[in-house]
């Protein structure tokens, strides 16, 4: 029975330990959540073991022979061996249950120093504004390494869900109410951001990254960025607007670096206002606000999100893909 037990145990133990299910935490909630996870794998492989190894020597050893057809003698249970199978795994049941409630609470705790991020989320991009940088926004989130950071969720249609699997923490957001999530990301470097909500045709295309940044990298951007976006220089200006919204997951544009393949190819907007037979820049504007008015053959319809900006935002953007597509 002890060698059995040890053996199935074993097995157990190498299926848990040797493919690499979870990602590696980036962050001190994602470090907390791996433990609660572990702390109940190692009880599942004990209880596991055990059960199996009994499992596996009542079949070897009190099998039917072939020629007895009797039933078998009548038991009526066993009080001791009851009270211990059920106390056992209520305690073990219970204790997940305590190191659970630790682990929530310290992950829910900001602290009182930590940094805001306004989270938007719409079908199907994601943008992330910035109080703390004369409200700039941006298509990617950018934090600094070893921050406390609170996301403040808002839904401009329909519930959609924010998952950094590195980070650990998931929150859902629901139209009409502003839940937040805390993250204090602990690694530098670039991890993918998911919608894990089914929320319409465009689901799987919306996906942005989250970059984090050892904390004088992430001053200097917010501070550039900011000023950037509010420049009255509109090809200054253009261009941090392109990439503070979600355009360039979407979209290829030569001139911002970008290589998204869900929607047409940017460099190529004089093509395609003439194949519309439309003035470009008018082309260009009402495919950026109302995006369903024409639809580029070839490419889905409902995927692209209309964006308000505010006009003079909206007039640099529309003068700066008009120019960078002219030089492409
Ligand atoms: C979720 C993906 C997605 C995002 C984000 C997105 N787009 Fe699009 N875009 C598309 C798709 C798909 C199309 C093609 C369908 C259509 O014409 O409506 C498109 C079409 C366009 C067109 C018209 C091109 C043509 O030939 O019809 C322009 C211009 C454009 N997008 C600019 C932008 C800009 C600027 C942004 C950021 C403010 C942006 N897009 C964000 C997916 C996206
Ligand atoms: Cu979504």
């Amino acid at each position: 029975m002890l060698g059995l037990g040890t053996l199935m145990g074993g097995i157990a133990a190498a299926v848990a330990l040797l493919f690499p299910w979870l990602p590696k935490p980036a962050s001190d909630e994602a470090g907390r959540i791996d433990f609660v996870f572990w702390f109940a794998v190692v009880i599942c492989i004990v209880i596991f073991a055990i059960v199996s190894a009994a499992l596996i020597y009542a079949v070897i050893n009190f099998r039917a022979r072939p020629d007895d057809d009797s039933d078998g003698p009548p038991t009526h249970g066993h009080t001791k061996l009851e009270v211990v199978w059920t106390v056992i795994p209520t305690m073990l049941v219970i204790s997940i249950g305590i190191v659970s409630a630790i682990v929530l609470g310290q992950n829910d705790a900001t602290g009182k120093d930590f940094m805001r991020v306004n989270v938007t989320a719409q079908q199907f991009a994601w943008s992330f504004q910035y109080p703390d940088g004369k409200n700039m926004t941006s298509g990617t989130l950018r934090v600094p390494v070893g921050r406390s950071i609170l996301l403040t969720f808002t839904s401009k249609d329909v519930i959609h869900s924010f998952w950094v699997p590195e980070w650990g923490q998931k929150q859902d957001t629901v139209p009409g109410i502003h839940p937040t999530l805390h993250i204090t990301p602990n690694k530098v470097g670039r991890f993918p951001v998911i919608c894990t909500e089914l929320c319409g045709l465009g689901h799987a295309t919306m996906r942005t990254w989250a970059i984090v940044m050892p904390r004088a990298a992430f001053d200097k951007w917010l501070k550039g960025t900011s000023a950037a976006q509010t420049s009255t220089n509109t090809a200054v200006s253009g261009a941090a607007i392109f990439k503070s919204q979600p355009c360039g997951s979407c979209h290829t544009l030569q001139a911002a670096g970008t290589t998204g393949k869900v929607g047409p190819d940017l460099d190529k907007l004089p093509s395609y206002a003439q194949q519309a037979k439309q003035p470009l820049d008018s082309f260009v504007s009402d495919s950026i606000t109302d995006p369903n008015a024409y639809t580029q053959p070839g490419y889905p319809k409902n995927v692209m999100p209309p964006f308000n900006l505010p006009k003079p935002q909206l007039d640099a953007l529309v003068q700066y893909l008009i120019q960078s597509s002219k030089k492409g």
